[in-house]
């Protein structure tokens, strides 16, 4: 694809009416009622997935993780951005492309780091590796490898919450009474036409189930590009539509357009308890993962979106004097010597967890092997069966 097409994708998408960029704001904005202490840890955390990521492709080249591993830089605002406009116990979801929702929903990088090397410190005890990111306490229900199966479970958490809400009253998980949740279900845009994504959305806008589907939509599902394989791509909401759910497109590049869009969004979706579904445009700066040739696009396409970098936006807003919230504080939010100073605590940080990965213990495979598998003997794995937690299957 030239370069133009690349500009053209994303750019006509972005087009102000669409999602109200562009207007003159006499009322503030979401961002702008944010303290300045939430859009600096937004940039640690994109920072923080980018280091994390620049080291993951280290030890993978070192062979120190194995199996597939397919890494979030260019994408970071995409997560960082979402998750900071929802509640901590919201139900999120995602693809194989996992690392950076897990760092933004607060896994420390030491069980994510872990988890790549297959250690029994990592978050899902070294079985899961880099696609199976997995955190209840933060609400994170994975890391999944198949496309677009993430998509149901997604749907699935939406409707667990409000039957809790609605019909059962109270909560099976918690003590305090049920309240209006939002589950968001991440896929990438190759998944859009798996089967699995519409039956989710026709449920989903069947039974008004508050679950958003982000279209991580970096523009290539592998090496095919989004229009060689996908109907209405210049307008994906048209998708949407089909099932009566809301469709908004929105700008991954600037993670305060983002946030100012998707939040009204998110608090939509909580107060009517109804569906939505987003294209948010992003872009992988490497490749699809640790392993491609790239012969699908050129490197001035990378280099195009490269220029729109989503940390690189955050930090020159927050160091700039000139800005109206820096005016009101009668300085720049954040200066040079401090995002420095940010960038080698991150840097500490990330090598840290290396560091705790390396040193951790490999699984017992005598132990680990047999635990947390669910097996009912008796009815032969039915699913109208009792199903007992780490027993040994006799059938292995
Ligand atoms: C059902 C299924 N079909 C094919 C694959 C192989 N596969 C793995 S990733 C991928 C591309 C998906 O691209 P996209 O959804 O755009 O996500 P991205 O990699 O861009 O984040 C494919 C086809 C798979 N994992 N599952
Ligand atoms: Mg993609």
């Amino acid at each position: 694809m030239s370069t133009t097409a690349a500009a053209e994708r994303t750019g006509s998408n972005l087009d102000p009416h669409v999602n109200g960029a562009g207007h003159a704001q006499s009322r503030p904005t979401p961002a702008d009622l944010l303290p300045d202490s939430t859009l600096v840890k937004w940039l640690r955390d994109m920072y923080l997935i980018r280091e994390f990521e620049n080291r993951s492709a280290q030890a993978y080249q070192q062979a120190k993780i194995g199996g597939f591993c397919h890494l979030y830089i260019g994408q970071e605002a995409a997560a960082v951005g979402t998750i900071g406009s929802m509640e901590h116990d919201d139900p999120i979801v995602t693809a194989y492309r996992d690392h950076g929702h897990a760092l933004a929903r607060g896994m420390t990088p030491e069980a994510c780091m872990a988890e790549m090397f297959g250690k029994i410190t990592g978050c899902a005890k070294g079985k899961g590796g880099s696609m199976h990111m997995f955190d209840k306490p933060n609400w994170l229900f994975g890391g999944h490898g198949i496309v677009g199966a993430q998509t149901p479970l997604g749907t699935g958490l939406a409707f667990a919450a409000k039957y809790e809400r609605e019909v059962l009253k109270k909560s099976l998980y918690t003590e305090n009474p049920p309240r209006k949740k939002v589950a968001l279900a991440y896929l990438g845009d190759g998944a859009l036409n798996q089967g699995a994504l519409h039956e989710a959305m026709n449920l989903a806008g069947l039974w008004s189930l508050p679950v958003i589907y982000i279209v991580e939509n970096n523009g290539y599902s592998m090496g095919t590009a989004i229009e060689r394989g996908t109907t209405m791509a210049h307008d994906l909401r048209k998708k949407a539509d089909a099932y009566g759910i809301r469709g908004e497109i929105i700008n991954g590049f600037d993670i305060i357009e983002l946030y100012n869009h998707f939040k009204p969004l998110v608090d939509w979706c909580r107060e009517e308890q109804a569906p939505a579904f987003v294209d948010l445009k992003t872009y992988r700066y490497l490749g699809h993962s640790m392993s491609d040739p790239q012969k699908y696009r050129t490197k001035d396409e990378v280099e195009l979106f490269k220029s729109k970098d989503s940390i690189d936006n955050l930090a020159s807003y927050l160091m700039d004097a000139s800005t109206p919230r820096a005016k009101a504080r009668g300085s720049a939010v954040l200066t040079e010597e401090q995002f420095i100073e940010m960038q080698t605590e991150v840097k500490e940080a990330v090598r840290r967890s290396v560091e705790f990965a390396e040193q951790s213990d490999t699984p017992d495979p005598a132990t680990e092997l047999y635990s947390d598998v669910f097996i009912n003997p008796m009815k032969n794995l039915s699913p109208m069966g009792d199903y007992i937690h780490g027993v040994r299957n006799p059938l292995i």
